[in-house]
């Protein structure tokens, strides 16, 4: 058996990931260490304690926490290191960039220090779970590849580029196996209600306006979350040490496309709803630092970790529409006081 440590695996993509890696990989046993913040919660794991028995462990820690961390790494003698914990939305870390110093580049380097001091071999493994975002922003043209000059926006994306050489930094200093995954916007279910997708799911159930940011002419790349876990554990199996992998769907939209799409879909999901009114669009002021478009060249990791998107967005996005108004007591029940205050702010004054 292989003892693998998942941080960040009560999030969005984590437990998406937790839930896949348990199935397909009958030889490992996952720690999953989260600090349960706003965006983690136990739920999205529901069940697999009882599925899977002592080949599932979930620890509470802060990544913060350098002794808890240590103590963790010494106690436990992990296999590898799957590291999704990270504050993640842009818009909050416009608002407060120090939290996103202090998981995402201090937090990531205890992990990173920890690895260093207690892997049994070179064969353990570090993968880091990044973002296209750290490239910055492209113009209608143009792909990020590897090669791609990092170039981050924002507190967010800076603190995500700084952990990246970090990262990269200790596997040239101390020969530490790391690889890392950059991959483009991820959609599916249990993605917390900020993020755009589930957002505008949730606006539009509670008759409130769409709130498209600038002209709605920006453009993300989305991949189905299934198949970025993938390409993670392909990457984590089979890339090359100090090798950074690129993972996408080639699949741009426009944010006003998707979200004029999304309404589509809930006119014909809710159409026996007796209540449900088509939801209005409401351009409001852009995001400070709005990055124009992102679009991944996924080639390398094709070719050399046979790294293949099965998933079409309208298969994807037809699933997570439905999943979303059918576990409509998920995401109400995740929806604290701090999310309210958060809306408010955010939102407000636009
Ligand atoms: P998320 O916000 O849904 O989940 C983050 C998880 O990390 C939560 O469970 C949270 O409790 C945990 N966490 C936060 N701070 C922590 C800390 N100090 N200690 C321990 N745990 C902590 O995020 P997500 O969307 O699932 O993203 C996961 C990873 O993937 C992040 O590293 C993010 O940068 C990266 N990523 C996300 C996307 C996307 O579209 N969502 C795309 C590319 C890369
Ligand atoms: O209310 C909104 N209105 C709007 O127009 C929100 C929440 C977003 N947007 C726009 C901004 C972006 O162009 O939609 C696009 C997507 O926004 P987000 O869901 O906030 O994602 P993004 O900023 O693209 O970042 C995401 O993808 C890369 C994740 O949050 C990151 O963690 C990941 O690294």
């Amino acid at each position: 058996m292989k003892k693998i440590l998942v941080t960040g695996g009560a999030g969005f993509i984590g437990s998406n990931f937790v839930r896949r890696a348990l199935k397909l990989k009958e030889d490992w046993k996952i720690v999953v260490a989260d600090a349960l913040t706003y965006a983690g919660n136990l739920e999205n794991l529901e069940g697999l304690k009882e599925q899977y028995n002592d080949r599932y462990n979930f620890v509470k820690i802060d990544i913060k926490d350098k002794d808890g961390v240590d103590e963790l790494f010494k106690k436990e003698n992990f296999d590898g290191v799957i590291h999704f914990a990270a504050e993640s939305h842009v818009d909050r870390s416009i608002s407060g960039p120090l939290a996103f110093v202090e998981t995402n580049v201090l937090g990531s380097v205890n992990l990173l220090e920890s690895a260093r001091k207690h892997f049994k071999n070179k064969e353990s493994r570090f993968l880091h779970i990044s973002t296209d975002e750290v490239y910055g922003a492209l113009g209608e043209q143009g792909f990020f590849t590897e090669e791609t000059k990092i170039d981050p926006s924002s507190p967010y994306s800076a603190s995500k580029a700084s952990s990246d050489l970090f990262v990269l930094a200790y596997h040239k200093t101390y020969g530490l196996n790391v690889v890392i995954t950059r991959c483009c916007n991820n959609y599916g279910p249990y993605q917390f209600p900020e993020k755009l997708i589930p957002f505008m799911i949730k606006r539009a159930l509670d008759k409130e306006p769409l709130p498209v940011y600038g002209d709605g002419r920006n453009v993300r790349d989305w991949i189905f979350v299934d198949d970025h876990n993938d390409g993670t554990l392909l990457a984590f199996e089979k890339g090359k040490s100090g090798e950074v992998y690129n993972l996408g769907a080639r699949c741009e939209k426009r944010n006003i496309e998707l979200v004029k799409l999304l309404i589509e879909k809930l006119k014909i999901y809710l159409k026996d709803k007796k209540d449900f009114k088509e939801p209005e669009i409401a351009f409001v002021k852009d995001r400070p630092g709005h990055d124009f478009r992102y679009a991944i060249d996924p080639s390398k990791a094709e070719r050399e970790l046979g790294f293949k998107s099965k998933v079409s967005f309208e298969e994807g996005i037809d699933y997570t529409v439905r999943w979303y108004i059918e576990n409509e007591k998920w995401w109400r029940r995740i929806i604290s006081g701090e999310y309210l205050e958060y809306v408010k702010k955010q939102y407000g004054g636009r």
